[in-house]
C-alpha cells in the first residue's frame, strides 16, 4: 500500500478521524429551520496530514482517483472539483471567516463507504477541519462552540465550494458527536444538546442497512425538495415553515402541500422522540421512526423501494421500528430491534432482498460514537 511518506516524501503530522453519522430522525428538516436528532457512528474517515509553510495543498486518497495540487489561493466555487473540493473547500472557508491557514498534505487512507447515506463528505470534512484546527492553532476543537465553527466551515466548503446546498445536520454530528448520546440540532438558532441515546443498555440494537444502491439524480432531487419547501413558507407568508400548523398548510396547492406536510409533521415526531428519551423511554420511539418513514416515502417522496423493503421487512420480522436514514434516494436505512432478534432481522432483510433481485445489503450494528478525534 502507498504510504504518505511515499507520495510527500516526508512524514505526516499526525492522523485524525472525522465520523459518519447516522440520523436517528427529522430527516430533511434542517434547511428548514427544523430539528433533527443525528448521531455519530464508529466508521470513520481517516486523514493524515502535515503542515506547509507555503500555501500548496497536496490532497490525494488511498482508495480514490483524482486529488488536487496547487495552491489555497486558487480554491473557490467549484475548484477543485470531486472529493478534494471537500477538503480544500474547508481550508478556504476558515481562510475566508478570517482564520490564518495555509499549505497542508493530506492523503485519506479510510473513508466511510461512499453513497451508503451515512455522510461520508462530512466526515472528510470534519477529519480535515479539525486537522487544520489542530496543525494552525486554531483551537477551535477543544470546545464545543469552537467546533461549531468549524461545523461553519464544513458545511460553507459543501454549499459554496462543492455546490452542494445541504443543511449542516452531517457536520454538526460529525464534530459534536458523543457516545451514549444522540445530538439535538435545532438549525433554527443552531443550538445543540446531548440526549442519552444508549440502546445497548435496554436490551435493543440499532442496525444500519446499507441497501448499496444510490441513485445518480439525488443531488438534483434533494435541490428540488429544498426549493419546495422554500416556496410553501413564502406561499404562507413566513420566514419558514417550522412553526406553521397543518391547519396552515390548507392554503397550499397539490404539489406542495405534501412537501410542507412532511416538514410539519416529522419536526413533531422530533420533539416527541426526544421526550421519550428525555424519560429512557428508547423502546417506545419505534412507531415514530415507522411514521417518519411512512412521511419521507409518501409526501417527501425521497425513497425507492429497496428501502421501503428493508424498513417493513425489518418490521414485520421483529424491528420495533425502522426508517430510511440521510437523504435517501438509495443510501442506508435503520431498525431499531431487540438484540435477541438481530439475526432474525437480519436473515429477513437479506432474504427479502435476495427474492426481490437486490443486492445482497451490508446490516450492521451501530451506536452512538465520538465525534471527530486525534488519533496519534
Ligand atoms: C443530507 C444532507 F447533507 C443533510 O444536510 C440533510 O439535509 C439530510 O440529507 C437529510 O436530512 O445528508
Amino acid at each position: 500500500m502507498t504510504t504518505f511518506a511515499e507520495l510527500f516524501e516526508r512524514e505526516p503530522d499526525g492522523r485524525w478521524a472525522g465520523p459518519g453519522r447516522v440520523n436517528l430522525i427529522g430527516e430533511h428538516v434542517d434547511y428548514a429551520d427544523g430539528l433533527c436528532l443525528p448521531f455519530a457512528i464508529a466508521q470513520r474517515t481517516i486523514v493524515e496530514v502535515a503542515k506547509r509553510d507555503d500555501d500548496r495543498l497536496r490532497l490525494r486518497s488511498l482508495s480514490e482517483e483524482g486529488g488536487f495540487d496547487g495552491a489555497l489561493s486558487d480554491v473557490g466555487p467549484g475548484r477543485p472539483e470531486g472529493w478534494a473540493g471537500y477538503v480544500a473547500g474547508v481550508l478556504w472557508a476558515l481562510r475566508e471567516a478570517g482564520h490564518a491557514v495555509g499549505g497542508i498534505d493530506l492523503l485519506v487512507t479510510d473513508t466511510v463507504p461512499l453513497g451508503s447515506g451515512l455522510s461520508s463528505s462530512a466526515a472528510l470534512e470534519c477529519g480535515a477541519a479539525l486537522a487544520v484546527d489542530d496543525l494552525f492553532g486554531l483551537g477551535l476543537g477543544g470546545s464545543a462552540e469552537g467546533r461549531k465553527v468549524l461545523v461553519d466551515a464544513c458545511r460553507r466548503a459543501e454549499n459554496d465550494v462543492v455546490g452542494a446546498q445541504t443543511g449542516g445536520m452531517d457536520q454538526a454530528a460529525s464534530l459534536l458527536g458523543r457516545a451514549g448520546h444522540a445530538l439535538l440540532l435545532d438549525t433554527h438558532d443552531e443550538s445543540t444538546r446531548q440526549v442519552p441515546f444508549d440502546p445497548t443498555e435496554v436490551g435493543l440494537t440499532l442496525l444500519i442497512i446499507d441497501t448499496k444502491v444510490r441513485h445518480s439524480h439525488a443531488d438534483n432531487e434533494y435541490g428540488a425538495r429544498r426549493a419546495s419547501v422554500e416556496k410553501a413558507a413564502d406561499a404562507l407568508g413566513r420566514p419558514s415553515l417550522r412553526d406553521a400548523t397543518l391547519d396552515d398548510l390548507a392554503a397550499l396547492d397539490a404539489d406542495l402541500l405534501p412537501r410542507a406536510r412532511h416538514i410539519v409533521t416529522e419536526i413533531d415526531r422530533v420533539r416527541r422522540t426526544v421526550a421519550l428519551l428525555d424519560a429512557g423511554r428508547i423502546a417506545e420511539i419505534g412507531p415514530l421512526l415507522d411514521a417518519s418513514h411512512a412521511s419521507l416515502a409518501g409526501d417527501y417522496e425521497v425513497s425507492v423501494p429497496e428501502l421501503d423493503l428493508a424498513c417493513s421487512t425489518a418490521r414485520a420480522a421483529g424491528a420495533l421500528g425502522a426508517r430510511m436514514t440521510g437523504g435517501g434516494f438509495g443510501g442506508s436505512a435503520i431498525a431499531l430491534v431487540p438484540t435477541d432478534a438481530v439475526d432474525t432481522v437480519s436473515g429477513a432483510v437479506r432474504a427479502a432482498f435476495a427474492t426481490a433481485g437486490h443486492q445482497d445489503p451490508d446490516i450492521r450494528a451501530t451506536e452512538p460514537s465520538a465525534g471527530a478525534e486525534r488519533i496519534t
